[in-house]
């Protein structure tokens, strides 16, 4: 640490009347490197020593009081000075510490502010544990403080759920001491000045005890937890550390709740959170766009209101862009207006928002049936019927009304997007904007990138992917881009399951026990079979006649076994009851079918279907980097773990893959080549890595 100069991300600065300012300066957001812990524990040591200081205010330069650890740093061995310590340095010091809090204080951030006296906040602050969001827990006495600060059940809820907590609710539970308007600096030099002179003597919150707290409450809390992990460690273990506070004295709970984050930040679940973390933000970063500039899109109008589209829309007016939505009919127009409303209703009644507000919502929409009002949209989504004439037509008489400048994209999930474009005139102008169900909550969004596709039109997209808060893929053109193609190509391997012997409930057990939300044969009921029925029957005629075809789904459709909607499909489902139950018929269908085609018995276990699973969409991943329709293996990893319920956890196929090693997986491959023949070839990229040795994270180095 060094005085106002120099190169310290840390500074202490004396003012009048016995007040230093400890200023924190490590941008982006104030991450709590070894130098910035260097220099607050050397700043605490001078506090102490100079006479002068009568306490003091810790303030961070830039956008955000400190965001907390470097994320980069942690799986590393940890560097001295330890955070705890230097934390214990500033809840042990004898002159009052304010934190004043801007931004987002969050994890350890959040607990650097703990180990202060006070903690004043501007009021569009958040504060936060995100920890358990990393596979870790809150490693430098989150889990004690905090219920000694706000009690155990809200400690909890705070720490498990990773939310950010506004300044009413904070203030209100007593995270923050005030909440201060104006300048944030100079307020809460005012705020310690008041403390100075009311001479108070500061109880750092170590010394505190847990208030009582209300076991029930807890325990149905911690029953909830349990249930969501799926299989994560990190929100069972901050579970268990927050307990602790209660049970052991403060310096015995900061030593287990160290043990425990020290373990699970080496652990494999925490390596692979820190993918997807940094992975989000890696796949907003396309190469080749740096010095592109996007085009600017305020107005944009969706074409068809059906759920998709009216989804879509609500996405983008919650974004606060201006809406306009066509249909082709009034009585189209008006389920459309009314799908609309119904969104804002779902979010009124769980008190996101007031009436007024969803009222309003609602009148800023502009909804017509006269394609001539589309003329002054910056952008277009169409998201009508998956049909390739009726798109193309759609597109051609679009460009007749819209500018030169206004982008047409489509909401296709697997048609083929170049075709698509070449009937008209400006190719140029046309992306793919692939959304998933619900538009307005799923925070995929696949940015499909064609041949003609202007290099604006595609910065365009991905700056409008940010604004929606989305996770924006960019992919190539293909059949079902990198998600679905991937996910067709999972549905064949599941089909093939129950030829070789294991049953519909043995399948989503296995993949339920390898983290997903549900058993895909449970989701398949969910979403209805028909239309990968509609699928099937299109591209059966284009198939190689030599690839392997499971005839059970076509056969439970065309015994009207659409799903949950008609009451049976993979599962039976009793009157007015979601619960899939396994059905006799079912498994007489698949009897049947491995009789008539004499399949083999492969006596799959629960880890040879998990297996597979992995090592199929690691051989599809490979195919599709070769092709070149993803960026980078990441790019693979954050669309299946934020459209298709891949587990967080374990970081996506892509990472698993070299936590597995590529050798392995090969040979998994070739036991499944073997049985499964045509289609199911070893991608010849894969074998080219596992031959030499390298990773996935090798590719493109
Ligand atoms: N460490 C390292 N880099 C970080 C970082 C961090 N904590 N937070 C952000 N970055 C990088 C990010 O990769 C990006 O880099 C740039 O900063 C801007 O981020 C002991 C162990 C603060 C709400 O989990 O939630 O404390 O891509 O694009 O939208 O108990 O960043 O530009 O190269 O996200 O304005 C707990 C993580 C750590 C907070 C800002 N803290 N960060 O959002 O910008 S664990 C977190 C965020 C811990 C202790 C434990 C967000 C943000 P680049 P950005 P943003």
């Amino acid at each position: 640490m060094q005085q106002d100069q120099g190169q310290s991300p840390i500074s202490l600065r004396k003012q009048e009347g016995g007040i230093a300012v400890l200023l924190v300066n490590n941008p982006p957001v104030n991450a709590l490197s070894q130098a910035v812990r260097q220099g607050l524990s050397d700043a605490v040591t001078q506090i102490e020593s100079d006479d002068d200081i009568k306490g003091a205010v810790l303030h961070c330069e830039g956008r955000t009081f400190i965001a907390g650890a470097d994320i980069k740093e942690l799986g590393k061995p940890p560097l001295a000075p330890f955070l705890p310590d230097v934390i214990a340095a500033l809840d042990q010091c004898s002159k009052p510490l304010v934190a004043a809090l801007h931004g987002t204080a969050l994890g350890g951030g959040f607990e650097v502010a703990m180990g202060c006296h006070y903690r004043v906040a501007s009021p569009s602050a958040k504060v936060g544990l995100p920890e358990v969001r990393l596979g870790i827990i809150p490693g430098a006495g989150g889990t004690q403080r905090l219920p000694r600060l706000v009690g155990l059940e809200k400690a909890a809820d705070i720490i498990t759920s990773c939310r950010q907590v506004k300044m009413e609710e904070a203030a209100k539970i007593g995270l923050v001491d005030a909440v201060l308007k104006g300048d944030l600096l100079k307020e809460a030099c005012a705020f310690l000045e008041s403390k100075l002179a009311e001479g108070e003597t500061p109880l750092s919150i170590s010394k505190r005890s847990v208030p009582d707290w209300d076991e029930e409450a807890l325990s149905a809390l911690e029953a909830k937890v349990k249930k969501r992990a799926r299989g994560q460690l990190s929100p069972v273990k901050a579970l268990e550390s927050v307990h602790n506070s209660a049970n052991m004295p403060f310096e015995e709970g900061m030593k287990a709740e160290r043990a425990m984050f020290l373990e699970l930040a080496a652990s494999d679940q925490a390596a692979a959170l820190r993918h997807s973390f940094f992975g989000e933000r890696i796949v907003a970063k396309v190469p080749g766009l740096e010095d592109v500039k996007a085009r600017s899109v305020e107005n944009v109008a969706i074409i068809g209101a059906g759920t998709m589209g009216s989804g879509i829309a609500v996405a983008f007016a919650d974004a606060g862009y201006q809406l306009t939505v066509l249909e082709m009919s009034r009585e189209g127009l008006e389920r459309g207006r009314d799908r609309i409303a119904g969104i804002y209703q779902g979010a009124v009644k769980r008190g996101k928002m007031s009436q007024e507000q969803a009222d309003a919502k609602v009148a800023s929409f502009t909804f017509t049936t006269d394609m001539s009002d589309l003329n002054n949209a910056d952008l277009v989504v169409e998201a009508v019927f998956e049909d390739m004439q009726v798109k193309k037509d759609l597109l051609t008489n679009l460009e007749a009304v819209v500018s030169q400048d206004c982008i047409l994209a489509t909401n296709t999930s697997y048609l083929d997007i170049d075709e698509m474009a070449s009937v008209l005139k400006r190719p140029d102008n046309v992306i793919g904007l692939h959304f998933f169900s619900p538009a307005n909550i799923m925070k995929l969004l696949e940015i499909v990138n064609t041949d003609k596709t202007a290099q604006d039109v595609l910065a365009t997209a991905v700056a409008v992917g940010k604004r929606l808060r989305k996770i924006a893929v960019v992919a190539g053109v293909c059949d079902g881009f990198i998600g679905n193609r991937i996910w067709a190509k999972n549905r064949q391997l599941l089909e093939f399951f129950l030829e070789d012997g294991a049953s519909v409930e043995e399948v989503d057990k296995a993949m339920l026990e390898f983290g997903f939300p549900m058993g895909p044969y449970a989701v398949f009921d969910l979403s209805g079979l028909d239309i990968a029925w509609a699928q099937r029957k299109r591209k059966k005629p284009l198939m190689d006649a030599a690839e392997r075809y499971v005839d059970i789904p076509d056969r439970l459709c065309e015994m009207d076994r659409l799903g949950l909607k008609a009451g049976k499909g993979w599962y039976r489902y009793e009157e007015g009851s979601r619960k899939p139950q396994p059905d006799e018929e079912v498994a007489k269908v698949i009897a049947e079918e491995r009789e008539r085609k004499q399949c083999k018995d492969l006596h799959l276990t629960t880890a040879d279907i998990q297996d597979r699973v992995l090592a199929g969409m690691i051989n599809e991943g490979f195919k599709i980097l070769q092709e070149g329709i993803a960026l980078r293996p990441v790019d693979i990893d954050m669309v299946l773990l934020n459209g298709y319920g891949y587990p967080v956890w374990r970081g996506g196929p892509m990472h698993e893959a070299d936590r597995i090693g590529l050798d392995r997986i090969v040979a998994i491959l070739q036991d499944m080549q073997s049985q499964y023949g045509k289609g199911w070839e070893i991608a010849p990229a894969l074998k080219d890595y596992a031959g030499q040795g390298k990773k996935v994270a090798d590719w493109g180095k």
